[in-house]
């Protein structure tokens, strides 16, 4: 029997048949969605050259600017681990559901553009995309970058130094995406969350919009996290286990 029948028949009893029903999904991923392509999470000790750093310590404008060179190599690091890694069976499935789930709503944490390379056609990137570069000072984003060696480059409009597109700590989201986002939360039916510490806000806050909207709420994780407390059921496991389990209820459901 595959591990996806297998699993199949593990899903908590009733949850099968109340992720078929719905048709307003919002589905939440963190780090541990990649973690299965390779990918290292936040949490995850940092290795080889960054193995002193913490990821917390890097991802803000004040380590940018005190030290550019530093944290524009740390994401070259990053930006090579992604374009080694390839979208695993979680990040597949998210995307089959969005086909079989035309009111679902992929709401990612992550930077590295897996559920894109995935085929899902519709993500909100919460903290934005590592595969883009934008100016520090004017914001520009870098459509071309001169003098690739620079670490970090310069921006072609103002000469400012060269960041990734994300979101550090203390950045505001954007507002379309947590317009967007919470808007989703609002009238969501069932809240997934696949692989996310809900440590960091705002993300974490959508899983209390949802709960107040009325929404089911289903944690996917390897541990127990502040969250898990809200959820109406948990799956405890890789989501490159169960994520397949669950498009293939709903696949089975509507063929
Ligand atoms: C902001 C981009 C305000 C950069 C990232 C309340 C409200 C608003 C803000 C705050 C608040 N309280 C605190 C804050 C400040 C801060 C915050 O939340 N701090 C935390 C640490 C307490 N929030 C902010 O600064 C946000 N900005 O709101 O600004 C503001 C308002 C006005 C004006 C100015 C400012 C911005 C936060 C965004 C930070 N940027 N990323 C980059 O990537 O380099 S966040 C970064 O860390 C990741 O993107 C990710 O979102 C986060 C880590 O979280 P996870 O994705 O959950 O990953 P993690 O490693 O923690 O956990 C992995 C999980 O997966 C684990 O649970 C593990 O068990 C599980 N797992 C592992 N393997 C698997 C698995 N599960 C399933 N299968 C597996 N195989
Ligand atoms: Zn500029």
């Amino acid at each position: 029997m595959s591990s996806e029948n297998a699993l199949a028949n593990q899903l908590p009893t009733g949850l099968g048949g109340q992720l078929v029903k719905a048709e307003r999904w919002l589905i939440l991923t963190g780090a541990g969605v990649s973690a299965d392509s390779g990918v290292p999470t936040f949490r995850d000790a940092q290795t080889g050259l960054w193995a002193r750093y913490d990821a917390y310590s890097l991802a803000t404008p004040a380590a940018f600017a005190e030290n550019p060179a530093l944290v524009w190599d740390w994401y070259q690091w990053r930006r090579r681990l992604i374009a080694a890694a390839k979208p695993n069976a979680g990040h597949q499935s998210i995307a089959e559901l969005a086909a079989l789930k035309p009111g679902l709503t992929l709401v990612t944490q992550n930077v590295d553009g897996l559920h894109q390379r995935a085929g899902s056609p519709e993500v909100i990137e919460f903290h934005g995309n590592i595969g883009r570069s934008k100016c520090f000072d004017c914001g520009t984003v870098a459509t071309s970058i001169d003098e690739p060696d620079r670490r970090p480059p310069v921006c072609s409009i103002c000469d400012g130094l060269l960041r990734p597109d994300v979101v550090w700590f203390g950045e505001s989201i954007s507002l379309p995406a947590i317009e967007a986002a919470y808007a989703a939360a609002e009238r969501s039916e069932i809240f997934l969350a696949v692989g996310t510490s809900s440590l960091v806000y705002p993300a974490a806050g959508l899983a209390e919009v949802a709960a107040d909207a009325g929404a089911l709420i289903v944690e996917l994780n390897l541990d127990q996290t502040p969250m898990s407390a809200l959820a109406d059921h948990v799956l405890v496991g890789p989501a490159a286990l169960w994520l397949p389990t669950i498009a293939a209820c709903v696949r089975e459901a509507v063929s």
